[in-house]
């Protein structure tokens, strides 16, 4: 593994830390707007007072934390693998390069010994899951990797009830962040209650811990609303993934193909407002996990 010397240092200081995933990059966003972003959430985190660590795969080496030209290397390179659970230890064993998801994120936080991760929206239960079998490794991943995932709910491309009965199944804390309700990503208001609920970054960071005294494998998942001004209403956005979705039904679109094909289809058809909702929930989430990284590391000074 290479840890990249800021992050190394912070970490041995055990001064706060946030692990940020790639694929968004290479697979959620479109050039040039995925570089703009993934620099904007840098910076995010730095602001709020933490070390940002992006992983990646880059020539068979799991990266925690990218120098500016290989983040750019990677925001511009196409036909980058996706590299989830399944996917990476063989890419590492072929020298490989490629991005990786919320599973394999955690993953590499874990063995950098990074406890707080900020996304966009985790993978979930697809919808014709019962069919299709289609449900995100990032919900496994969940339930036996004890790093805290803050995103702002699952998307609403997904099956959000098997998607919060699949996290339930697998004891995964499933914290609305100053709201009762389980949010939807482009929408702050899914519909759903969250099946638990805080208000603050400590009390996010003193479950984190408790889980572990508890010998309790896992992490949580932090579900952070969009902010208002951003967010684009349930009732608007349904029609437009209801169209997306069946799109790639017809055109026979499976696997880890889903997810990018309905996040590219839904930024088109809502002509990149998707994408600007999507950006304004990433910084959101940067934030917050940058505050709970310094709960975490005050906690580690009791
Ligand atoms: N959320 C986003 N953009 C993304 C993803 C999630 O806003 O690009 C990516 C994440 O990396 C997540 C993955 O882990 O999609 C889920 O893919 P799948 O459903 O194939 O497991
Ligand atoms: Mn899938």
């Amino acid at each position: 593994m290479d840890i990249a010397p800021e992050v190394a240092e912070a970490l041995a200081a055990r001064r706060p830390v946030v692990a940020l995933e790639s694929t968004i990059i290479t697979h959620g966003m479109p050039w040039p707007q995925n570089l703009e972003t993934a620099r904007a959430v840098e910076d995010a985190v730095r602001e709020a007072g933490a070390v940002p660590a992006t992983m990646a795969v880059i020539g068979g080496r799991l990266c925690a934390g990218l120098a500016p030209e290989r983040l750019e290397a990677l925001a511009q390179a196409r036909d980058v693998a996706k590299l989830s659970r399944a996917d990476l230890a063989a890419c590492l064993a072929t020298g490989g390069t490629g991005a990786t998801t919320v599973a394999s994120t955690m993953i590499a936080a874990r063995l950098a010994g990074i406890e707080v991760f900020a996304t966009g929206g985790i993978g979930g239960v697809h919808r014709g899951a019962e069919d299709s079998f289609d449900i995100s490794a990032d919900l496994s991943e969940l339930a036996q990797t004890p790093v805290t995932v803050v995103a702002a709910g699952a998307k609403a491309i997904l099956d959000l009830p098997k998607t919060l009965e699949v996290l339930e199944t697998g004891g995964v804390p499933v914290i609305a962040y100053g709201q009762d309700a389980f949010p939807a990503f482009w929408s702050r208001d899914s519909g759903l209650a969250a099946p638990l609920r805080m208000d603050t970054a400590q009390e996010i960071a003193r479950a984190h811990r408790m889980r572990a005294a508890l010998g309790l494998p896992g992490g949580q998942l932090v579900a952070n609303p969009v902010p208002e001004a951003d967010e684009i209403a349930r009732g608007e956005i349904a029609p437009i993934v209801d169209r997306a979705l069946a799109e790639a039904a017809e055109k026979g679109i499976a696997g880890k193909a889903v997810t990018p094909y309905l996040l590219g289809r839904i930024f088109e058809l809502t002509e990149g407002r998707s994408l600007q909702t999507n950006i304004a929930l990433v910084l959101n989430n940067a934030q917050l996990a940058a505050r709970v990284a310094r709960e975490l590391s005050a906690l580690a000074g009791d």
